[in-house]
């Protein structure tokens, strides 16, 4: 699964990434995140302690970067994920026709997930940038219009901490959420993409709605996966039955003489892949299952859940 994320440098996405490893450290739900690469995995963790004890953040990236990630369920791999870290600045409404803009095309395309990062207090203050905010969206909403299949967005609000206690909720969230609107209802219309709006925060004092993207993008993936394995368990199943249908005395006699694998072979060798897959599957349902049954306890399907940040780092 390919996760992309879309935002300006300093809009927050390096360190909700960070964060969001550091968190999951520790199983939520019996899940956990493992960097594959060894020296990602220190390095976010060195991150994240500095998040934890000084408010020290990690520096904007310039390059663009990808991380590879395993989605472990008690210690079992269950999941594999890119996370690619877009370059600072990248999506801008004046670079469009360039390479940048063509290779943003291409990202997307190739992307399972995407998640776009807007700082919540220049969102709720600033004119110029909801302005901003409206061109992107308008940007981004062509490419995934173009898309054919299955894509998950995230919108996150960063560094919600810095509007939570003047935000009257009702009225002033909404004027938050207003340029966003026309984006998230033209994505409403398109049956390929399930998208979702979530204040994240990520400082000294505690964390925010860190942990429901990921899951909420995990919970896609292994739906992805899922479908993809029904497809596999059907090919084996139908090739499995041809291959009974064709056997018999007279294939095995054949098969004798020029040492070959008889079509009953074949067919044993397909049931054998055959259960082998219904094994997978049946373990994903459950692993699909704990993911639903978390993502249902937050509700933020049917509503945004404005709480105050957990502090998560004092327990
Ligand atoms: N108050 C607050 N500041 C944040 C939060 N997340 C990031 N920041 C600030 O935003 C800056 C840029 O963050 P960074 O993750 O490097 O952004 P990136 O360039 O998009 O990767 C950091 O140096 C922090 O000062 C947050 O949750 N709350
Ligand atoms: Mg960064």
């Amino acid at each position: 699964m390919n996760i992309l994320m879309l935002g300006n440098s300093f809009s927050g996405k390096t360190t909700y990434m960070v964060s969001t490893y550091g968190l999951m450290q520790k199983p939520i739900k019996g899940f956990t995140l493992k960097a594959i690469n060894g020296n990602d995995h220190e390095m976010f963790t060195k991150l994240f302690s500095n998040i934890k004890s000084s408010n020290k953040y990690p520096f904007g990236t310039d390059k663009r970067n990808v991380y590879k990630f395993h989605l472990m369920y008690h210690s079992r791999r269950v999941l594999d994920f890119s996370w690619k870290d877009y370059r600072g600045g990248m999506i801008n409404e004046s670079s469009q026709g360039n390479d940048d803009i063509e290779q943003l095309k291409k990202d997307i395309k190739t992307s399972d997930a995407i998640m776009m990062f807007f700082e919540a207090d220049a969102l709720k203050n600033n004119e110029s940038e909801r302005t901003r905010v409206r061109k992107i969206l308008s940007i981004v909403n062509q490419y995934v219009g173009e898309i054919d299949k299955p894509l998950s967005i995230i919108i996150l609000l960063t560094k919600y901490d810095l509007v939570m206690d003047d935000l009257e909720i009702n009225q002033n969230f909404e004027r938050l959420l207003s340029p966003l609107e026309s984006f998230l209802m033209a994505v409403e219309q398109n049956d390929n993409i399930v998208a979702h709006v979530i204040p994240v925060s990520c400082t000294k004092r505690g964390i925010m709605h860190i942990d429901f993207p990921i899951m909420a993008l995990m919970y896609h993936g292994i739906i992805k996966e899922y479908v993809s394995l029904a497809d596999q368990v059907k090919k084996h199943s139908e090739k499995a039955q041809t291959y009974v249908q064709k056997s018999g005395i007279f294939d095995s006699l054949v098969s004798l003489v020029f040492r070959e694998p008889s079509y009953y072979d074949l067919a044993s060798k397909e049931a054998a892949k055959l259960k082998e897959k219904m094994e997978i599957a049946k373990d994903m349902e459950h692993v699909e299952g704990q993911l639903k049954a978390y993502l249902d306890e937050y509700k933020m399907f049917e509503s945004i859940n404005i709480e105050k940040e957990h502090d998560i780092f004092a327990l």
